[in-house]
């Protein structure tokens, strides 16, 4: 069982809970290490992944008290062995990743946030790129994920002055998805994964392979990666069945095969 989290599934939606509501959910070793198992893990229980947190906060970054006073720390080891791993895991991920934001995500928090697929907040929630206040840069994957989604002027605003971003102007700017009412947060989320816990899975493992890889292919390599991943998609029962259902007017039942 997990110590900092905890994971469920049900009805192919995988939900992983960062569970430490009384420092906002803050990431030491012990969560770093745990997320990344859950969700490694997660496609053999689940066909989408939520990463939500428990009580008020989704993530407040780094657990500042595991950092006051240590002259022996070395960030740069932390990035390698515990950031990256998780980071990737999320990135890599064959399954639809949502990040349900249900309040502050700061730091490290933000960024874990913006690396899933799709990012839903509640309007309540911020986002803070809180490191320079402490002198740091964004780490987590921030100052890749940024600028691809807001643009490079946004980007070094939001790192520099690390202002709270709030959950409207994240959607208004393309930094998340979208930004739902407090209220209809956790049905609203709910439903999303749902939408993907019952598509086409495979399809979804190449939307993702295929605009990931865009971020740093030319046309020639994407429209050949296309072509590939296409191939793919139309070897499946999933194309099959999309295919039928539309003829047969109606909706299509796809098993992620
Ligand atoms: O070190 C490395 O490995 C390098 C990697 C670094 C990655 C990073 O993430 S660096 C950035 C670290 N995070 C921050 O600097 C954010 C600090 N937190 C905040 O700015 C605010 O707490 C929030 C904006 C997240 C929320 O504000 P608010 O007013 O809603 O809540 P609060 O009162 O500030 O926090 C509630 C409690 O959580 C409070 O504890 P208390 O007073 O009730 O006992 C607060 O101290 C605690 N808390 C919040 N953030 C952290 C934290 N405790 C430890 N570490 C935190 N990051």
């Amino acid at each position: 069982a997990y110590k900092t989290i905890s994971y469920a599934a049900e009805n192919g939606i995988g939900v992983l809970t960062l569970n430490r509501p009384d420092v906002m959910n803050a990431l030491n070793s012990t969560m770093r290490a745990e997320m990344r198992a859950a969700v490694e893990a997660a496609p053999e229980t689940a066909r989408v992944l939520v990463i939500t947190g428990a009580g008020r906060g989704f993530c407040a970054g780094q657990d500042l008290t595991d950092r006051a006073g240590d002259e022996e720390l070395d960030l740069e080891t932390t990035l390698r062995d515990e950031y990256e791993p998780l980071l990737r895991a999320i990135a890599d991920s064959p399954i639809p990743t949502i990040a349900a934001v249900n309040g502050a995500a700061a730091g490290a928090g933000a960024n874990i946030a913006l690396a899933a697929d799709v990012v839903i907040a509640a309007q309540s929630a911020v986002f803070l790129q809180a490191f320079t206040r402490i002198g740091l840069i964004p780490d987590a994957g921030g100052t890749y994920t940024l600028p691809r989604l807001m643009g490079m002027a946004r980007a070094m605003g939001a790192a520099l002055f690390a202002d709270k971003i709030t959950a409207r102007q994240a959607e208004d700017w393309g930094m998340i998805w979208e930004c739902t009412a407090d209220d209809d947060f956790e049905a609203h989320w709910q439903a999303r994964a749902a939408h993907l816990a019952n598509g086409p899975t495979g399809a979804y493992a190449r939307v993702k392979e295929a605009l990931r890889a865009s971020l740093g292919n030319d046309l020639d390599a994407q429209l050949a990666l296309e072509a590939r991943l296409q191939g793919e998609c139309g070897r499946s029962d999933d194309f099959r069945e999309g295919v039928a259902a539309f003829l047969e007017k109606r909706k299509p039942r796809f098993t992620g095969r």
